[in-house]
């Protein structure tokens, strides 16, 4: 059992040492498709590049990632519905262990990691039974994933194409989606437990659907390029997307974002990626397939902040 919050771990969580890495975002910023597409690609392209494998730990995250994931999403190209099938509990944790294999001169080694893949919606954090219960995993986390939908961003609007801002109309005015008074509800959570000094964990702030964005964005933007895959993580694309970020996170009058954290945490970075790679119909991916663009950026990013991954400088 998890001493914090009592609920049952899995076996192999005990045997590995844990990371768990929680995924915060307001309804609809995109979650659970970005969960589906990332386990989808570290069981296939990114795996295959990081030497690495993905196993469930347990046989709740195989029937839950299989019914309430891959399924709808892969098998019948269906977007996945807010609800949940009753066979499975929304609230448990997807726990997979990702081992990557290391090769040195001398020796080749293996490094593993305990991923705990946790949703929490920004509304549930809201009600006190619910935030209780999603609080406590949050304070036991190694990492955070904070996904922004750059939709909910007044700022962004007229950046989008006429079917993006069709889409974005859902959350507009909800005070629960503003990705601002997401983060900072879970970090002041967070902070309570030591007031006063930065807080420590990694956290990796991800602007989810960036494809309907894409289009707005200066030709020589490094979101338009997309990732070499090398097995390492790339440190000047890292600081060139970073830097994008933050400055579209500044013209579209979000820049209190980045101010908030760098007050509040001593390492985070920003990211930019798109789970469908194209803009959705009304219930099912668009025309064009699952095209996933800089989905494992913030994994890399963190297995490098973790010792697991090598950085390079394409430069020097
Ligand atoms: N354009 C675009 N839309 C997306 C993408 N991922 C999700 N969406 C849209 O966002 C909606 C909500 O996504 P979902 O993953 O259910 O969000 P959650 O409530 O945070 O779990 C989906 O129904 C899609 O319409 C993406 O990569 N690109
Ligand atoms: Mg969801």
């Amino acid at each position: 059992m998890c001493p914090r919050c009592h609920n049952r771990l899995p076996a192999e969580y005990c045997a590995n040492p844990g990371r768990i890495v929680a995924l915060v975002g307001a309804k609809g910023s995109g979650k659970s498709t970005y969960i589906a597409v990332l386990l989808h690609e570290l069981m296939h392209r990114v795996g295959a590049e990081l030497d690495a494998s993905l196993v469930a730990c347990d046989d709740r995250t195989i029937a839950r990632y299989k019914q309430d994931f891959a399924l709808p999403l892969y098998g019948r190209s269906r977007l996945l519905s807010a609800t949940q099938s009753a066979a499975t509990d929304p609230r448990d944790p997807l726990v997979y262990l990702l081992t990557r294999t290391i090769r040195g001169r001398l020796r080749t080694t293996t490094a593993s990691l305990t991923l705990v893949l946790f949703d929490t919606a920004g509304e549930d954090l809201r009600s006190r039974q619910m935030s209780e219960l999603h609080l406590r995993y949050l304070e036991a986390a190694d990492a955070i994933v904070f996904l922004v939908d750059p939709l909910d961003l007044v700022g962004a609007q007229s950046s989008l194409s006429g079917a993006a801002r069709a889409l974005s109309s859902a959350n507009q005015g909800d005070p629960d989606s503003d990705p601002i008074n997401v983060i900072s509800r879970v970090t002041e959570r967070l902070r309570s437990e030591d007031s006063g000094r930065r807080i420590g964990v990694p956290v990796a702030v991800a602007l989810s659907k960036i494809d309907a964005l894409l289009p707005a964005l200066e030709r020589q933007s490094p979101l338009h390029r997309a990732r070499t895959p090398t097995g390492t993580l790339d440190l000047d694309d890292r600081e060139a997307v970073h830097e994008q970020v933050r400055a579209l996170l500044e013209e579209w009058q979000a820049g209190m974002i980045d101010r908030y954290l760098s007050q509040n945490y001593t390492d985070y970075a920003f990211f930019a990626l798109s789970a469908l790679g194209g803009i959705p119909e009304t219930d099912k991916v668009g025309p064009g397939g699952i095209r996933p663009y800089r989905v494992e950026d913030p994994l890399l990013w963190l297995l490098y902040r973790f010792g697991m991954l090598k950085g390079t400088r394409r430069t020097r």
